[in-house]
């Protein structure tokens, strides 16, 4: 695939990446106007394997030149309910950040930018793997949070530590210990905004039925300083690593809340 960066004025930035990126017509992120959301109460409410447990694996993380990633062993952790169709296999949490506080998330609420974006990657395992649903519209799940900046350091984010292990690009540690993703997440999961739309990198492929959730997570400065150190050219914070919002076109973006 060809290169790409999120630097507005490259030859490679978002307004020239290609593929779907510049045809599609169900792109992420968006701003989610929330007059505009439509409730549906037939949402219900997840169904989270093993997000609340510590299994005796470990992780893999990365710096994969684009974001912070955290990989996980096969199947081990499932996501279902909540209106999706299916059982989703979660494969990859990765976070999204800017240069300040006042931007760096992907999803935007009523025009309101937070510091970052935290992104549970799970695909439909009605497909063998990650591979043959990332292109099919229901292939993937992502389960997408805010995250502000706060006092205190968040205990759940801990493994942020990694980072500083992570600053130069393609860099990996394969023995992170495995640690629990229930506080990672909004303690409550039952109000999201949910909405048709794509991977938020080229390809861009239109595969993913987002969740957005309406609470927010909160981690410290300090926390939140140790991804803006990951490097590619010059570190990722210089023009952080989110992609600007796309035009929703024709689509409903539902709420699971009044
Ligand atoms: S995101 O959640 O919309 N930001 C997003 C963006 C890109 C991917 C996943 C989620 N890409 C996929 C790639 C695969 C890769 C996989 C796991 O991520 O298409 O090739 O293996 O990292
Ligand atoms: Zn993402």
């Amino acid at each position: 695939i060809a290169q790409w960066s999120y630097n507005p004025n490259a030859v490679d930035g978002p307004q020239n990446w290609k593929e779907d990126c510049s045809t599609g017509k169900r792109q992420s992120p968006i701003d989610i106007e929330t007059a505009k959301t439509v409730m549906d109460k037939e949402l219900g409410t997840f169904t989270l394997v093993n997000y609340n447990k510590t299994l005796n694996k470990t992780f893999r993380a990365t710096n994969n030149g684009h974001a912070l990633e955290m990989g996980f062993p096969g199947r081990a952790y499932n996501v279902s309910g909540g209106g999706l169709n299916g059982v989703y296999t979660t494969v990859q949490f990765h976070f999204h950040w800017g240069a300040n506080n006042t931007v760096g998330s992907e999803h935007i609420v009523n025009g309101k930018e937070y510091a970052a974006e935290l992104h549970f990657v799970s695909f439909n395992t009605k497909y063998a793997n990650l591979g043959e649903a990332v292109d099919k519209p229901d292939g993937l799940a992502v389960l997408g949070l805010l995250i502000e900046v706060g006092e205190h350091n968040n205990s759940a984010f801990s493994f942020l530590e990694v980072a500083n292990k992570l600053v130069e690009p393609f860099s990996i540690v394969n023995d992170v210990p495995a640690f629990t993703f229930e506080h990672l997440l909004p303690d409550d999961k039952t109000k999201f905004f949910r909405y048709n739309g794509s991977l938020t990198t080229p390809t861009c492929l239109e595969s993913v039925t987002w969740t957005v959730f309406n609470d927010h997570v909160f981690i410290s400065q300090y926390q939140m300083n140790l991804l803006r150190r990951l490097k590619k050219n010059g570190t990722l914070a210089e023009f952080g690593n989110y992609r600007p919002v796309q035009p929703l076109n024709n689509r409903i973006v539902k709420s699971s809340f009044p």
